[in-house]
């Protein structure tokens, strides 16, 4: 599988993958491909200690400067491309296409990053008080701490971490402990960069491999001024009040349950295509896979024929052949989850197409499934948890408000979708009145957002913005000056005091 050789193309030291504690497997076929190091609860503090010093020193570097570095890590990711797309597929098991996809939206970021480092602006306000000027600026907040899962291994943490940089600060990264190997070539990536960036202070970048202790202590530590994590809301639960108690910021990026509505006038071709890509893209492992479809009844039958038969037709294989649409899950516990879902859905009235293992003899200790599609009768317990596999939940709506109505009646609330024709159905399911979610779409999919806008959700989702818009502003803290340039000293509210 040549993983040896393209870490050493992306320039991972070789001793750094023999020998460790953990041990790293591929979701291709389940065999081990490293022994990674891990670092440990002490490490952290030590690390902790060193972004705080290269922030210190950042913070000073004029914002257009440190673009540059942003600039350059681009450049470099653009000449990787390949090979780190290609290494995203055998860590995750995503296919070369999403794999390569993945890289792109890193290099992506680094553009609006670069673009952001000459903007990062404040306000001017008006003053009540004569001869005074108000205005805002934006300062770097100082040591960013990113957890990030399984599933998107690399482009997360370029998502936290151009921005961040441009913004001033440090950034400590603790990937998840299934994907290493990614996190260590994209360190290695940026250490590229910052050789022809030339005088950037040690340390703006450090990795932390590790398990759930090493998260902990990164998310109790006082100097990690901001913790982005993407992953379970179970994970949120855990992580948001930790940091909140140490009154530090979070960034959650959480759980989805994103649902597209077919209304009776959409375009079932477009429909199609775009359930199709949300529900069995990334063998439903992505946030914004697309897990419930709320189709109107009267196309129901129509969509689900047709559904059934691209099921039918989907290429499961290995994600490194060309061709395949479906590679595998990450691991067994992700397989066992889906068939206890699989099951559930069955006690609960569902009828389920698809869902068991396949290719079984070819890769004993690898998990591959058909992609599931479960008419539901209703929308019970077993579709409102987030399960992160294929298993696409159909309903049948009459009335349109009932289809927005069951949109918006989960606890998660990340992405959501409409396709339809009429007008006023789409534009009430963008109103205050329709989606509650903070992405809702028209006529696209739930899944491959782009970078540019604000990507994030409410609820059980967390609340947490990153990547595009004004996401940045996360990474700063905000001042608000007044200046007085006149010869007296009125007070605000017209408050007179003493004389
Ligand atoms: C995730 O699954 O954590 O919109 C992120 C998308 C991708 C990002 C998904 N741009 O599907």
């Amino acid at each position: 599988m040549q993983t040896a050789e393209l870490l050493e193309k992306l320039g991972v030291d070789a001793a750094s993958i023999r020998g460790g504690s953990l041990s790293v497997a591929s979701p291709v076929d389940g065999q081990e491909i490293a022994r990674v190091a891990q670092h440990s609860v002490a490490d952290v503090a030590t690390a902790v200690s060193r972004a705080k010093q290269a922030y210190t020193a950042w913070r000073s570097v004029p914002a257009p400067r440190r673009g540059e570095l942003v600039r350059l890590f681009g450049e470099v990711l653009r000449e990787e491309k390949e090979n780190l797309g290609k290494l995203v597929s055998i860590e995750a098991g995503k296919i070369l296409a999403e794999g390569a996809g993945e890289v792109q939206e890193m290099i992506d970021i680094c553009d609006f990053a670069v673009g952001l480092s000459r903007q990062l602006y404040g306000l001017t306000i008006a003053s009540e008080r004569p001869g005074h000027r108000m205005m805002e600026t934006w300062h770097p907040l100082g040591v960013i701490g990113v957890i990030s899962a399984f599933n998107f291994p690399v482009a997360v943490w370029s998502w936290n971490t151009a921005l961040a940089l441009v913004c001033g600060n440090a950034v400590i990264w603790k990937p998840s402990e299934k994907t290493p190997l990614t996190a260590l070539a994209c360190q290695a990536l940026f250490e590229r960069a910052l050789k022809r960036f030339g005088d950037a202070p040690a340390d703006l970048s450090q990795v932390l491999i590790g398990e759930r202790d090493v998260g902990e202590a990164l998310v109790d530590n006082h100097d990690v001024a901001l913790v982005s994590a993407t992953g379970s809301t179970r994970m949120g639960k855990e992580v948001g009040p930790r940091v909140a108690a140490r009154f530090g910021r979070s960034l959650l990026e959480l759980g989805g349950n994103n649902a597209i509505i077919v209304s009776e006038s959409a375009d079932l071709n477009l429909a199609m295509r775009g359930i199709l890509f949300g529900a069995i893209g990334t063998a439903g492992q992505r946030c914004t896979t697309t897990r419930r479809v709320i189709v109107h009844e009267s196309v129901a039958d129509e969509l689900l024929k047709r559904l059934r038969k691209a099921y039918d037709s989907a290429v499961i294989g290995s994600p490194l052949e060309t061709g395949t649409l479906v590679g595998p899950l990450i691991d067994k516990d992700s397989f066992d989850a889906m068939q206890t879902a699989l099951k559930n859905a069955r006690e609960q009235g569902g009828t389920v197409h698809g869902g068991e293992r396949v290719l079984q003899d070819k890769y004993p200790n690898g998990y591959y499934v058909k992609p599931a599609i479960v008419e539901m009768p209703e929308q019970s317990s077993v579709v409102k948890h987030e399960t992160f596999a294929p298993i696409l939940y159909v309903m049948r709506y009459t009335d349109f408000q009932t289809a927005v109505d069951m949109q918006n009646d989960v606890p998660q609330g990340l992405s959501s979708a409409i396709f339809s024709n009429d007008l006023r159905e789409a534009e009430f399911f963008l109103s205050a009145n329709g989606s509650d979610c903070g992405i809702a779409n028209v006529n696209i999919g739930t899944s491959g957002a782009e970078i540019g806008g604000a990507f994030g959700g409410e609820k059980e989702t967390g609340g947490g913005r990153e990547s595009g818009s004004d996401a940045w502003k996360v990474y700063m803290r905000r001042a608000t000056n007044t200046i007085n340039y006149s010869r007296e000293l009125p007070l605000a509210q017209g408050i007179q005091f003493g004389d």
